[in-house]
């Protein structure tokens, strides 16, 4: 087994250099002409995060003080950015975690202008089940979790945190104390034990198990904008986990698909011939599921 996946077995992530000077700033222009750091809302409410899994609309950014998720692949306007969901190197680094024939299952940004609190309680990515479904069984060693997530900031950031190792284990009693009783967001104010801030350069990836407990966080107003990518990948030598289903197919409609360069088209046929073999989420954490 390769040291990087090593790493990302015992912690639950790796961080890795990917993107060069040049594509750094190639990026940052594509960005910019879709999402304005000019834009200044007058508006000072606190506001709890969108439910990410509805995703903003782009020309809505800024008009809250919060930060904003989008999902790039389905909205149309998006396309000059969708090259970085198969960069040769994001793509290497996912097959040496978790095999070959990759098929993408999120590929959004994460984006924010200076001056917004962003505060997304810990949890594991596990959002989609019910809480009464989420077993312990979910989260261990012998188990292969079949996705990778990954946040590529084109700014330097340090807005995600995770709790090292948490990944394939249940929680600790503390862990649990810190939860108060819930299997998906912890409260805000909870104080869990072990959590470390990922910090990243422009241009660096976290690549992580998203079963790790882990959290969007920022404890003062933001002085730098956020400009994230954020993907998921899974592989189809394997059934997908429930995070697959988080792009929303009925909008892949043959005109759509016709819009799009020819790899990113293969890359959404690839990821609807999955979704045939597996079309029920549901199934996706019960124990007979192979
Ligand atoms: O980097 C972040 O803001 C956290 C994202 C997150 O928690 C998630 O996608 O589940």
């Amino acid at each position: 087994m390769s040291e990087l996946r090593n790493q990302f077995e015992k912690e639950g992530f790796v961080i890795v250099d990917i993107l060069t000077e040049e594509e750094i700033a190639d990026y940052r222009q594509i960005m910019d002409a879709m999402l304005s750091e000019q834009k200044k809302s007058g508006d000072t409410e606190k506001h709890d995060s969108t439910f990410q899994h509805f995703g903003d609309d782009l020309s809505d950014f800024a008009s809250e003080n919060r930060q904003y998720y989008f999902h790039l692949l389905t909205k149309p306007n998006t396309e000059p950015i969708h090259h970085a969901f198969h960069h040769p190197k994001v793509l290497s680094v996912v097959e040496e975690l978790i095999g070959p024939k990759l098929i993408v299952n999120n590929a959004s940004i994460l984006a924010s202008n200076p001056g917004v609190i962003y505060q997304l309680g810990w949890h594991r990515d596990v959002i989609q089940i019910p809480e009464e479904e989420i077993e312990d069984r979910l989260f261990s060693a012998d188990r292969f979790h079949n996705s990778v997530q990954i946040n590529l900031p084109l700014v330097e950031e340090s807005a995600l945190w995770v709790v090292p190792g948490s990944h394939n284990r249940p929680n600790t009693p503390g862990e649990d104390a810190a939860f108060g009783g819930t299997r998906h967001y912890a409260p805000l104010d909870a104080n869990m034990p072990g959590g470390v801030i990922v910090r990243l350069k422009a241009g660096q990836a976290v690549f992580y198990n998203n079963n790790l407990i882990h959290r969007g966080w920022s404890d003062e107003p933001t002085k730098i904008p956020r400009r994230t990518l954020h993907m998921g990948y899974h592989s189809a030598t394997q059934p997908p986990t429930w995070h697959f289903y988080l792009l929303n197919a009925d909008l892949l409609t043959p005109e759509y698909l016709n819009g799009l360069s020819p790899t990113m088209r293969q890359m959404m046929e690839e990821y609807l011939a999955c979704r045939e073999q597996y079309p029920r989420m549901e199934d996706t954490w019960q124990e007979a599921y192979a």
